[in-house]
């Protein structure tokens, strides 16, 4: 089976209707996307999603943005995706993410960084529990 990673387009994007515009830089990559669900996360979900960063500062602003608005997941399909979608995605913070990257092109915040995206196989397993 191809490798999975699990991206959420976050509630700054979904907003400004850029979600088909995210979607389509993983398609023209190759990748196919085998599972999509339009939800709001619940604080509960939020908690758990986030829970490796329930220690930091910025936890309380984290459940909070991502509970604000709806958001889209969606399983991403294909050779070493995990990696690659992090490229695409570019850095967290969207001032250092270069430009063609998804954050470099549309994130407007560090909250505001418009899409998420597992960072590890590990990750993955625990996120996509969450959310589907
Ligand atoms: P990434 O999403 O690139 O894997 P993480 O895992 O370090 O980045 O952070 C998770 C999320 O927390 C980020 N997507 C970002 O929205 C938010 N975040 C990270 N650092 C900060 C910060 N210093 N202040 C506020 N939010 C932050």
């Amino acid at each position: 089976m191809a490798e999975q990673t699990l991206i959420i387009v976050k509630p700054d994007a979904v907003k400004r209707n850029l979600v088909e515009e995210i979607l389509s830089r993983f398609k023209k990559k190759g990748f196919s996307i085998s599972k999509l669900k339009t939800f709001n996360f619940t604080v509960e979900m939020a908690e758990q999603f986030y829970s490796v960063h329930s220690s930091k500062p910025f936890f309380g602003e984290l459940v909070s943005f991502i509970t604000s608005g709806t958001v889209v997941a969606a399983i991403i399909e294909g050779d070493n995706v995990i990696n690659v979608t992090r490229e695409i995605i570019g850095k967290t913070n969207p001032k250092e993410a270069s430009p063609g990257t998804i954050r470099g092109d549309f994130g407007t915040g560090i909250l505001e960084n418009s899409i998420h995206a597992s960072d590890s196989r590990e990750s993955f397993d625990k996120e996509v529990n969450v959310v589907f």
